[in-house]
């Protein structure tokens, strides 16, 4: 269960590149996948740390949506040292969850953390005061997102916080399209070939659908965040901060 291995999911040419689901097995190579893959994602999970350490209000309910392994989870974990927080992680992959459930159990925090496999999108929201959606409403229906980004405004405390990192695409096409150069070009310094990156990327496009950080800053807007902005920015891979 815990037999991590490295990511060589798309190096044999293969007749049909199917769609990208988080199976089996890219659960069983996610952390070498996602650090390989995510320019900026080792600098922005302990940047949740600290963002969490920043906002969470004492006895609250923080969430993390999509939470994958539990890599954000444990830096959220890690944040709320002494404020009597509970910490809920829900994706709704079995095999993401059934190994986070492991790591989780492996960090002796005293936080309690509640895993649920689910989708993020039937949940009934407590009174929150940090919410974490890390690489996560990318995998949405673009139609879909304002409603959860509603529901999660509506929850959240006065003062608390979202962090939305995602993966985003630029409004010029020529800006655009040097991004996604240097984004091969990152993924081939860690060691992929142009067919892995060629075949990831048709796997992936139907299921990842990026939007430009104003789409993002706008529909934060719309839903009733009183201010969000970019705090960070790695090639085509940002993050957002948004203040209720
Ligand atoms: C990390 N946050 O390591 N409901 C629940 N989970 C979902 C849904 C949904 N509707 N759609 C996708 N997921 C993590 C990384 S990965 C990002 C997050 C990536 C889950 C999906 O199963 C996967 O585990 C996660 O969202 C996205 O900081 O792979 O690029």
């Amino acid at each position: 269960m815990t037999d991590q291995r490295p990511d060589k999911l798309f190096s044999s040419p293969l007749s049909t590149v199917n769609d990208f689901a988080f199976d089996e097995a890219v659960a069983r190579v996610f952390p070498d996948m996602i650090q390989r893959s995510v320019p900026g994602y080792t600098t922005i999970i302990p940047m949740i740390g600290l963002i969490t350490e920043q906002y969470a209000l004492d006895d609250s309910v923080c969430y993390d949506l999509g939470c994958s392994l539990g890599a954000s989870t444990l830096a959220m974990r890690h944040g709320l040292k002494n404020k009597r927080c509970k910490l809920v992680g829900i994706d709704n992959s079995a095999s993401m969850l059934e190994r986070c459930h492991h790591y989780i159990e492996l960090d002796n925090d005293p936080t309690p953390v509640e895993l649920f496999c689910a989708d993020i999108q039937e949940i009934e929201f407590e009174p929150c005061s940090v919410v974490t959606l890390n690489f996560t409403l990318q995998f949405l229906a673009k139609e879909e997102r304002a409603t959860l980004l509603q529901k999660i405004s509506n929850a959240l405390l006065p003062g608390g916080a979202l962090i939305l990192s995602e993966k985003i695409k630029l409004e010029d096409a020529n800006a655009q399209s040097h991004l996604e150069e240097l984004h091969w070009l990152f993924k081939k310094a860690n060691g992929y070939s142009d067919l892995e990156i060629s075949q990831k990327r048709t796997a992936i496009e139907n299921v990842l659908v990026p939007e430009t950080t104003n789409d993002h800053l706008q529909r934060l807007s719309d839903c009733g965040f009183s201010s969000a902005n970019n705090w960070y920015q790695c090639f085509n891979f940002s993050s957002i901060l948004a203040i209720k």
